[in-house]
C-alpha cells in the first residue's frame, strides 16, 4: 500500500468561496481549491499554508481542518492519496494567478461542480455547513465516482 499525503484548501467567505483553475499537473482544467503534496519535516498544516502561497499568492493565519478522504483508483487499488481539507476564512494578500492556478470568487450557488473532481459535489456541502468529514472515494479510468463512503 502506497499512501500519498497532500493538502487542499478552499477560501470560504460569507456566500463566496475561492477556488483555482489547475493550469497544470493532475487535475489540470479543473477548478480546485489550493493544495499540494505534504514534503518531508513539515506539518500537513504547515504544507496546507504553504501551497496557498505558492499557488494564490495569499497568507492565512489559521486554517481548519474539515475533512479527510481518500482516493483511489480501481485500476490501481494499492496507491491511495490521503488528502487533507481545510477551510480559510481570512487572509492577507491579493488572490493572484500563478504558474499552477487561477484564481477565481465563485458565489455558492454558481460553484462550477461540473468542472470540478467528481467526488467535490459530494462534501463541499458539508464544508460549507462546517461539518467535519471522513471518508472515501473510488475512481474509474474516467475519475467517475465508482463507490463512496462519506461520514
Ligand atoms: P506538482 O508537484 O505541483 O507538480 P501535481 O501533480 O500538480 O504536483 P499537486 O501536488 O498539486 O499535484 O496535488 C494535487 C492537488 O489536487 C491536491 O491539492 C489535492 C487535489 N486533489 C487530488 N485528488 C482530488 C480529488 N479527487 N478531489 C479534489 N481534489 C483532489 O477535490
Amino acid at each position: 500500500m502506497n499512501r500519498k499525503i497532500l493538502t487542499l484548501c478552499i477560501v470560504h467567505q460569507d456566500d463566496r468561496v475561492l477556488l483555482g483553475m489547475k493550469k497544470r499537473g493532475f487535475g489540470m482544467g479543473k477548478w480546485n481549491g489550493f493544495g499540494g503534496k505534504v514534503q518531508e519535516n513539515e506539518s500537513i498544516e504547515a504544507a496546507a499554508k504553504r501551497e496557498l502561497f505558492e499557488e494564490a499568492n495569499i497568507q492565512v493565519q489559521e486554517l481548519e481542518q474539515l475533512g479527510l478522504l481518500d482516493f483511489s483508483w480501481s485500476k490501481n487499488p494499492d496507491q491511495i492519496l490521503q488528502v487533507n481539507i481545510f477551510k480559510a476564512t481570512q487572509f492577507t494578500g491579493i488572490p493572484t494567478e500563478t504558474e499552477e492556478m487561477k484564481p477565481e470568487w465563485f458565489s455558492i450557488k454558481d460553484i462550477p461542480y461540473e468542472k470540478m473532481w467528481a467526488d467535490d459535489i459530494h462534501w463541499i456541502p458539508l464544508f460549507l455547513e462546517n461539518k467535519k468529514f471522513k471518508g472515501n472515494f473510488i475512481f474509474d479510468d474516467n475519475n467517475n465516482v465508482l463507490e463512496y463512503r462519506l461520514d
